[in-house]
C-alpha cells in the first residue's frame, strides 16, 4: 500500500485547520446558546398571557410585509365544486356567541364610517346585494381543514354600494361580535379580495346559530381565526384594531 506522504509544513497546516474547525464549532454552539438566552430575556410584545418575545414578533411583522406585498388582492384562492363541500361543517370556537347581547329580531350590522356616522343595515338590505358562492378549503391553525360552501355578499360590493371609498383608504378593518367578546383586525387588501364575503348561508341554508347567524366573515386568504362569526360592528382604522387571537400570541396577519 502506498503511504500518503505529506511534508511537515502541510501536516502543520492541517493540524492548525483542525483546531480552528473545533474552535469555530464550539464558538457557534456558544453563540446559539447566548442567542437563545437573549431571546428568552426579551420583553414580550404584550402583557397578556401567551405573548411572544419582541424580536420574534418583529419577524412576524416582516413576514406580513413580504406576504402582503407578494399576494395582492388579485390572488385567488383555489375553489372546489359544491359537491366537494362537507355536508356537516365542523363547529369551532364560540367566543362572543353567548346570546346576552344578541336578539335576532333587532340585530343590525353597524358600519362605523371614518367621519363618525354609523350605517345600520338589516339582513334585508344585505341580501339585496349580489349573492355569490365561495367553496374553499377552510383551515384552522389548530391543524384541521375542511372544504366548505358559503354564500353571501362580497365585502367589496358592500363598500361599493354604500360609497365607503374613503374608508378603504385606511389600512385596517376591525370587526366585533355584538357583545364585543370576539374581535378581529384585517388588513385592507385582504378584506377587499374578491373571495372575501359576508356570509349568511352555509350549504345553501341560513347559518346555524353556532356558526355565526345571521352574518359572518368568510375570508379564504386567512386562517379560521379571522373568520369572525356573528358580525355586530365594522370599523376602519390606520392602526391595527384589537385582535382576539393576536392578543394571545398568534400572528396578527395569519395569511395562508
Ligand atoms: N365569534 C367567534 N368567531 C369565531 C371564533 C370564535 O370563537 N368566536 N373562532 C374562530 C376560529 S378559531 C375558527 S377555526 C372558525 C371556525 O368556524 P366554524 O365554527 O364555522 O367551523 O371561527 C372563527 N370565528
Ligand atoms: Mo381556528
Amino acid at each position: 500500500m502506498k503511504e500518503l506522504i505529506v511534508d511537515e509544513a502541510t501536516a502543520k497546516k492541517f493540524k492548525r485547520k483542525s483546531i480552528l474547525a473545533f474552535v469555530v464549532f464550539f464558538a457557534m454552539i456558544g453563540l446559539a446558546w447566548a442567542g437563545w438566552k437573549w431571546l428568552g430575556n426579551q420583553p414580550l410584545d404584550n402583557g397578556i398571557r401567551g405573548g411572544i418575545p419582541k424580536p420574534l414578533r418583529k419577524v412576524l411583522d416582516i413576514n406580513e410585509e413580504v406576504y402582503s406585498g407578494l399576494y395582492s388582492t388579485k390572488r385567488l384562492v383555489k375553489e372546489y365544486p359544491k359537491s366537494a363541500a362537507a355536508k356537516k361543517a365542523r363547529v369551532n370556537g364560540d367566543v362572543g356567541l353567548g346570546t346576552d347581547d344578541f336578539d335576532p329580531a333587532t340585530w343590525k350590522l353597524q358600519i362605523v364610517k371614518t367621519g363618525g356616522d354609523t350605517l345600520f343595515l338589516t339582513m334585508e338590505d344585505i341580501k339585496k346585494l349580489p349573492k355569490i358562492d365561495v367553496v374553499h378549503n377552510f383551515k384552522c391553525i389548530e391543524g384541521w381543514s375542511q372544504i366548505t360552501w358559503w354564500s353571501g355578499v362580497r365585502f367589496s360590493e358592500l363598500i361599493k354600494k354604500y360609497g365607503l371609498d374613503k374608508e378603504t383608504k385606511m389600512k385596517y378593518v376591525g370587526m366585533n361580535t355584538p357583545d364585543e367578546e370576539y374581535y378581529v383586525g384585517i388588513d385592507m387588501p385582504s378584506i377587499l379580495q374578491p373571495q372575501t364575503i359576508l356570509a349568511y348561508e352555509l350549504n345553501g341554508k341560513p347559518l346555524p346559530m353556532n356558526q355565526g347567524y345571521p352574518l359572518r366573515l368568510i375570508i379564504p386568504v386567512k386562517y379560521g381565526v379571522k373568520h369572525l362569526k356573528r358580525i355586530g360592528t365594522i370599523t376602519f382604522a390606520n392602526e391595527r384594531p384589537p385582535d382576539y387571537w393576536a392578543e394571545r400570541g398568534y400572528d396578527y396577519y395569519t395569511g395562508l
